[in-house]
């Protein structure tokens, strides 16, 4: 093992896989169908979503790192000093280098991840540029319930990071349960620093999520193909359309393939009739006003404290803190 490589089995443990086929056949099986937005990111998926972070329709991604690095001092102080970092999602780390880099004394950063290659880079990135962090990787699935490492290093607090707006592809109830599971993470004067897509003109949403250069048109239609690839199903990628919309009344970008023509698809022994302009739902993306958000992490116990935004009120990177018992 060089310096540079991380041994797996002491500070990475994998997670466990969850079980496709059951969810594909549940979801092909629903009215309306709908297949569950987290299994767009295999290695294809990923390297897509990665070009969208790019797209000049999709602002969310340039949108937040300009807030940060604006607003660095200021986020750190609120922050404050010797604290442990808890990076829920934060992939290859380019937000969190933002963050890290304006911290005072940073004790722990703990990234929990799902992908272990980013994790296992960012990871090694991040002990070279900060050799006085002591950095804790954990690859998981933090859906799921997560333990923590331990760390001997004694922080003032515990504050949360979870960056891109993620939370916006949760249900809200969902959002509501997960962020009263990460409150155990930051409870008793901790704290909570997220990124949130806000609401706003339909013609941007939309825009952002039918790109011009069909690149999230392919990051959607990749999630047919996956099933095929993984689970041996026939679907005919050429009979179905991406279709991203904004329903405004729900507060979300739906995003949708749309079966072409009437059709047969057939997966694991049985045969889906699909007609034609029937729809799969692939992902929801909730849209936040800023008082909506707060209303919702109040409820999980958080209290806000401020928002960090841009000049257009595009997207918000908020902060609250938790005071609740665990
Ligand atoms: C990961 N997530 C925050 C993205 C979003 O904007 O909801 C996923 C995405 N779907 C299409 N484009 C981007």
């Amino acid at each position: 093992m060089t310096g540079d490589s991380l041994t797996l089995s002491q500070q990475i443990s994998a997670p466990e896989s969850s079980d496709f086929l059951a969810d594909v056949i549940a979801g092909l099986s629903s009215n309306p169908r709908a297949l569950p937005c987290k299994y767009f990111y295999d290695e294809r998926g990923a390297a897509l979503f990665q070009k969208i972070c790019d797209l000049p329709e999709y602002y969310i991604t340039r949108t937040e790192i300009d807030i940060l690095d604006r607003n660095r001092a200021d986020i750190a102080s609120h922050l404050g000093p010797d604290i442990e970092l808890i990076g829920l999602g934060t992939g290859a780390g380019t937000k969190t280098r933002i963050l890290i880099e304006a911290l005072e004394r940073p004790a722990v950063y703990i990234p929990v991840d799902i992908s272990e290659k980013q994790l296992r880079e960012s990871t090694v990135l991040f002990r070279k540029i900060f050799p006085d962090l002591e950095i804790l990787p954990v690859c998981a699935d933090y859906l799921q319930p997560v333990v923590l490492p331990s760390s001997s290093r004694k922080a003032t607090r515990n504050i949360v990071y979870f960056p891109g707006s993620t939370i916006g592809n949760f249900e809200p109830t969902e959002a509501l349960e997960f962020l009263r599971r990460i409150a155990n993470f930051s409870c008793r004067g901790g704290g909570l620093l997220i990124g949130v897509d806000l609401k706003k003109d339909r013609r941007v949403l939309e825009a952002a999520y039918n790109d011009s250069a069909d690149v999230t048109a392919q990051f959607n239609l990749n999630l047919l193909e996956r099933v095929n690839r993984e689970l041996a199903a026939d679907f005919d990628l050429d009979q179905w359309r991406h279709l991203a919309i904004y329903n405004s009344s729900a507060g979300r970008i739906e995003m949708h393939l749309i079966s072409e023509i009437d059709q047969f698809v057939h997966l694991d022994e049985q045969e889906f009739h699909v007609r034609r302009g029937e729809k799969i739902i692939t992902e929801f993306s909730y849209k936040y006003a800023p008082e909506e958000f707060a209303a919702l992490a109040g409820k999980a116990g958080f209290e806000f404290v401020r928002m960090w935004s841009d000049d257009a009120r595009l997207f918000g990177v908020l902060y609250f803190t938790c005071s609740r018992d665990r």
